[in-house]
């Protein structure tokens, strides 16, 4: 029985094109600013992102961590979502490493507003943290994959700026994003003043994330990733692929987001199974499983053991998530294992 592994998009595979263009590729030391391969992906995501400068990052959570050290000293506030993947699973970097607080607010499916960052943004006073910094997730994970609109984006990074705050977004998956309204990726470079975004996820490389602003800050997250431990070297056996990812494998996107809602479509029809229908915006689905009797561990289990593998979310809640890996037909043969295995 082959195996249908659902459980996120970070097991996409490289591409046999991603391969040979490792292969093909010039490297150097890229601390030194020497790798052409890696000077290419930087040029293109700045380009692509209509911003100044870019960075090569290991991975999205340095990508988050520099981004955020980069916009805040040590004691400063950064409102985000509540659910938001820096303050949920990234260890605790922003407080451990970065000596960063965070400001919560909740958001609907993932997106709050300019007024409630208004009303959590404090003044100067001698007993409060600097608010320093607004982050936004686009797409944001634990809400399922929902998307924040460059209007939404811009509402609130516009509150940011007046109250003078900067706005950064964790844009893991957000080229998901602008292929599922059709916007261009530039249309959230000019709101805001940093994105990171990942290679690794749906646009299937291997390795990597980027840091894209202007070239002030940029300069300056140089030194804070390499203050990390993230100064790499022929580090182009990394941004050949990227290459691959940024001009292959963007609007290839629409497949994934095409099956995931398929697939949410199936799944809501099953006993037991309980979809917010309106969160299913890109390659995400989250299920709660407590109608059918099983906590999400068991549910996790039993459909591990009929070949389908899914991440458990919370305590109720699963989690699929489609990608370059999973084609119409795993689809179908997902619902059919699924629905062979609920009592
Ligand atoms: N998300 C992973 C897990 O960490 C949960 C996943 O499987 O979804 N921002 C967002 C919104 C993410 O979803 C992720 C990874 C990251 C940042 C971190 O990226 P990496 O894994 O490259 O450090």
């Amino acid at each position: 029985m082959n195996v249908i592994d659902l459980r996120s998009d970070t097991v996409t595979l490289p591409t046999d094109e991603m391969i040979q263009s490792i292969v093909e590729a010039r490297f150097g030391d890229d601390v030194s600013g020497e790798d052409p391969t890696v000077n290419r992906l930087e040029e293109l995501t700045s380009e692509m992102f209509g911003t100044e400068a870019a960075l090569l990052m290991p991975s999205g959570t340095q990508s988050n961590l520099v981004g955020l050290m980069t916009h805040c000293s040590p004691g400063d506030e950064v409102i985000m979502e509540a659910e938001s993947h820096i303050y949920y699973y990234e260890v605790g970097g922003m407080a451990a490493v970065a000596g960063l607080i965070p400001r919560l607010v909740k958001g609907e499916r993932g997106v709050f507003t300019a007024e409630q960052v208004q009303e959590v943004h404090r003044g100067k006073d001698i007993h409060f943290p600097t608010p320093t910094l607004v982050e936004i997730e686009n797409t944001h994970n634990r809400a399922g994959g929902t998307i924040w609109t460059p209007a939404q984006v811009m509402e609130v990074a516009g509150a940011a700026r007046d109250m003078g705050m900067r706005t950064h977004i964790d844009g893991a998956r957000i080229f998901n994003a602008a292929v599922a309204l059709g916007v261009d990726p530039s249309d959230y470079g000019r709101e805001v003043d940093s994105i990171s975004f990942c290679l690794s996820k749906g646009l299937a490389a291997p390795v990597g994330s980027l840091l894209v602003g202007s070239e002030e800050y940029i300069d300056r997250a140089r030194k804070a990733r390499k203050m990390l431990g993230g100064g790499m070297r022929q580090a182009g056996i990394i941004a050949a692929p990227g290459i691959v990812s940024l001009t292959r494998m963007v609007s290839r996107l629409e497949e994934d987001h095409r099956n995931a809602a398929s697939l949410a479509k199936g799944l809501d029809s099953m006993k037991g199974l309980l979809i917010d229908m309106a969160s299913v915006q890109t390659n995400i689905v989250v299920v709660d499983v407590s109608g059918t009797g099983m906590d999400a561990a068991a549910f996790t289990d039993r459909a591990r053991k009929a070949g389908v593998l899914v991440s458990v979310f919370g305590p109720r809640t699963i989690r699929f998530v489609t990608h370059h890996g999973i084609v119409e037909s795993d689809i179908e043969e997902t619902l059919t294992r699924v629905e062979s295995m609920i009592p």
